[in-house]
């Protein structure tokens, strides 16, 4: 350390070393904030919230231009829809979504959730096809082996590239259902869908018990999905293997930071000691 300061405790040292690699915070204007506090809101309240047609419809074509030709083979069980195609690694083939994952509606809220240099854990393109059935009911920070009730580790977002209709499988939510306990959740008469026209988004808590609805129309519903989480935390896909050099070269800097070339102070994130950017 070439510091000269005295470091007494590990609040000092995260101090130190934090003020050294500045967290990304994107430019917020006054409307852009009352938005995101009325959002944020919203979200602790219900464990959910809808922000509608926030894309328009020339950012619509680029984006389903940019993830169509990626889709492929159907999932491999029914949690992964043997009606439905994902398409993982969805960074490293397109830069289709780079908008969405660090939108500034979404960062708003994650910047309220989480602590700086919070993580995205996994990026996906999911499109269920005509006749699929409803997903299991599940929330999507279970994997952290903490029990609940307890605040959000992760968070979600899903974007609709196509309008999400009461029939063509719209992602359903039980509303407040962040609060609960440890006992599985299976009544499906609780759970909601999320209606929204295209270029419109949900975001929700880790905690929120929802899953993918039943596709009982003759169209196919595509979507994008972002997951993120706490800094401290594993997130689910391994970028650093993932995502090549030039794809880390092409992403915002938001981005960069996101997929793990940021630190948690003092330590968390280090190559060789010093800050992951470096390697780059
Ligand atoms: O596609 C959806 O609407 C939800 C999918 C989902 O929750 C998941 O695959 O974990």
């Amino acid at each position: 350390m070439s510091s000269s300061k005295r470091i007494s405790s590990v609040n000092d040292l995260q101090k130190d070393l934090a003020s050294r690699h500045k967290s990304y915070t994107p430019t917020q204007n006054a409307a852009l904030a009352d938005q995101n506090q009325a959002d944020f809101e919203t979200l602790k309240h219900q464990g959910y919230v809808i922000i509608e047609s926030v894309l328009n419809a020339e950012q619509l074509e680029l984006i389903r231009g940019g993830v169509s030709p990626l889709l492929d083979g159907v999932g491999r069980n029914n949690f992964e829809g043997l009606k439905t195609q994902r398409v993982y690694n969805v960074l490293e083939q397109t830069r289709a979504i780079d908008d969405l994952a660090v939108h500034p509606r979404v960062t708003g809220l994650l910047d309220k959730l989480f602590q700086p240099n919070y993580l995205l854990s996994q990026a996906q393109i999911i499109n269920i096809l005509a006749g699929e059935e409803a997903q299991t009911l599940h929330y999507d920070d279970g994997f952290y082996p903490v029990p609940r009730p307890r605040p959000a580790f992760g968070a979600a977002t899903i974007w609709a590239i196509d309008d999400f209709t009461i029939d063509n499988g719209a992602t359903v939510v039980i509303p407040e259902s962040h609060r609960l306990g440890d006992e599985p959740v299976t009544d499906r008469s609780l759970t909601v869908p999320v209606i929204m026209p295209a270029g419109s988004v949900v975001f929700f808590l880790g905690t929120l018990w929802h899953g993918g609805g039943a596709n009982q129309s003759e169209d196919s519903r595509l979507a994008v999905t972002c997951q993120y989480c706490e800094p401290w935390l594993r997130p689910q896909e391994n970028f650093f293997l993932e995502l090549s050099k030039e794809t880390l070269g092409q992403i915002p800097e938001a981005l960069l930071s996101m997929v793990g070339y940021s630190i948690h102070p003092p330590f968390m994130g280090m190559v060789n000691g010093m800050h992951p950017k470096r390697v780059l």
